[in-house]
């Protein structure tokens, strides 16, 4: 197992974010390879850690200026072995291959984690939205949506949003592929509701996240009643994550942008959430606004001299990692348990550190790693490729029950797999080999393809 990480980083030696990822799972999945000789014969590992196809092209654009801009876009499809390639798109300028592939690895074991035919890719562009018009984020997306459409399509590869891709890419995004293929299908997730997008979907990963918290909380008969919760981020899944949190009676005290974050002892309710999700949706301001508008909130910007991030050093009882990867360190982990917290469920896709993830696991925390913590958004993607082939739209309460139920689902499946590997409420370890065997299988039923 030590030479497919040899293997991994010897290949691709810069490429630090896909290795830690990797590193994750073939840590995980030690027991299962124990008890699977097949496996290792068939050198399922040597092929899943390489992509089944990398896409990457040049995506020229033109601002309201008239000046040309040139860059760089991407498709990673990672494994196709449960069913098309499926993940987000993510235009960012930190934006590169490393990051890309670690996003399409985790997404194929979150795909299979969903219950879904879902296999997994990832996307994107080191564009940066932040700034930009709406024409010149159009003409972008029509140009990046030039080359990708010859690789894409409903029974392909099902792209999405991700950070910086939104409901207004999405569109934009579409309505090129439309007019390039002749078609109408549903070959993104995320559309709008009156053309082929899913109730539910904007909702779906910050919702998928806190059902995953109390279902992990259940495990020790607590609830999120009460609760003090730490949420890091501002955008579509911290937004959704407060949301249900004010819901469900907990309280939410933190959000984040990548300039500070704000702290709102008195917890963030429905109406101030109401003013950030207007103040980042349609405004796209930065969160240092809430304290302007509510003074008694603390806004802190970060300090790049610090080598722990402030907001996870609060007071609380449960965390939200909701912005980005790295966004946890050892550091920022020993805050967290040493101020009460004992619940960890991850919004973000590898917002933990290994080291985090550790002291996490040995101070006894409920840690929903993002894999599994975070597939609802995916999920209810796969609701809205469902929709799209019977051509019906289910109502708000239909698809957040079957939310509810796959989130239930993955819970089970992860403690149940935890256990049966010798790692009793580990949920890495659960989620990881529940994954891994699903595609595994899968695999060697289809050759050596
Ligand atoms: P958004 O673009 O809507 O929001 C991202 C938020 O995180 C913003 O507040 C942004 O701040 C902050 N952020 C992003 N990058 C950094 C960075 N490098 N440093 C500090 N802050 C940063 O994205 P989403 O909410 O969709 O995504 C958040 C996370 O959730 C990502 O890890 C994504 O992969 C994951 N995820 C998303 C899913 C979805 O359905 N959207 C599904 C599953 C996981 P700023 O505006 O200043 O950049
Ligand atoms: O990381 C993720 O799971 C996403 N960004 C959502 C992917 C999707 O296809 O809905």
């Amino acid at each position: 197992m030590n030479d497919i990480l040899e293997l991994v980083r010897a290949r691709d030696p810069e490429q630090k974010e896909f290795h830690q990822a990797v590193y994750e799972v073939v840590e995980s999945i030690k027991p299962v390879l124990e008890q699977h000789p097949e496996y290792r014969q068939a050198k399922i590992l040597e092929r899943m850690v390489e992509p089944e196809r990398v896409i990457m092209f040049r995506v020229p654009w033109m601002d309201d200026e008239g000046q040309v801009h040139v860059n760089r876009g991407y498709r990673v499809e990672m494994n196709s072995a449960i069913g098309p390639y499926k993940g987000g798109l993510r235009f960012h300028p930190s934006v590169n291959l490393s990051i890309l592939k670690f996003l399409a690895f985790e997404q194929v074991f979150k795909n299979a984690l969903t219950t879904l035919p879902m296999g997994g890719g990832k996307g994107g562009s080191d564009f940066d939205p932040k700034g930009k018009t709406d024409t010149e984020v159009m003409r972008f997306c029509q140009s990046f949506m030039m080359e990708l459409y010859r690789h894409i399509g409903p029974n392909t590869d099902v792209p999405a949003g991700d950070i910086g891709v939104g409901a207004r890419e999405i569109g934009y995004l579409f309505g090129m592929y439309k007019r390039l293929r002749n078609e109408f299908t549903g070959v993104l997730t995320g559309k709008g509701l009156n053309w082929g997008g899913s109730l539910i979907r904007p909702e779906a990963t910050g919702y998928g996240s806190v059902y995953f918290a109390a279902e992990m909380l259940a495990t020790r008969g607590e609830t999120l009643e009460g609760k003090v919760c730490l949420i890091s981020g501002a955008g579509n899944v911290a937004q959704y994550t407060c949301e249900k949190l004010i819901e469900m009676g907990a309280k939410p005290v933190t959000l984040s942008d990548s300039n500070g974050y704000i702290y709102d002892e008195e917890g963030i309710d429905r109406e101030k959430l109401d003013f950030v999700m207007e103040l980042k949706n349609v405004r796209r301001g930065r969160i240092r606004e809430y304290a302007e508008r509510y003074p008694q909130a603390v806004y802190t910007p970060v300090d790049p001299s610090l080598d722990y991030n402030p907001l996870w050093n609060h007071k609380a009882d449960c965390a939200f990692p909701s912005a980005t990867q790295n966004e946890i360190n050892g550091k920022d982990a020993q805050h967290l348990v040493n101020n009460g917290v004992i619940c960890v469920s991850e919004g973000a896709n590898m917002p933990s550190t290994p080291e985090a993830i550790d002291i996490f696991l040995d101070n006894n925390v409920l840690y929903g790693l993002g894999k599994a913590a975070n597939a609802g958004g995916v999920a209810v993607s796969g609701l809205e490729m469902t929709q799209n082939s019977l051509r019906l739209s289910w109502s708000r309460e239909e698809v957040d029950r079957r939310l509810r139920e796959i989130m239930k689902n993955i819970h089970r499946t992860a403690l149940e797999a935890a256990e049966r590997y010798g790692h009793p409420g580990n949920y890495v370890v659960g989620a990881n080999c529940a994954a891994f065997v699903k595609v595994a299988d899968a695999m060697l039923d289809q050759g050596l393809v």
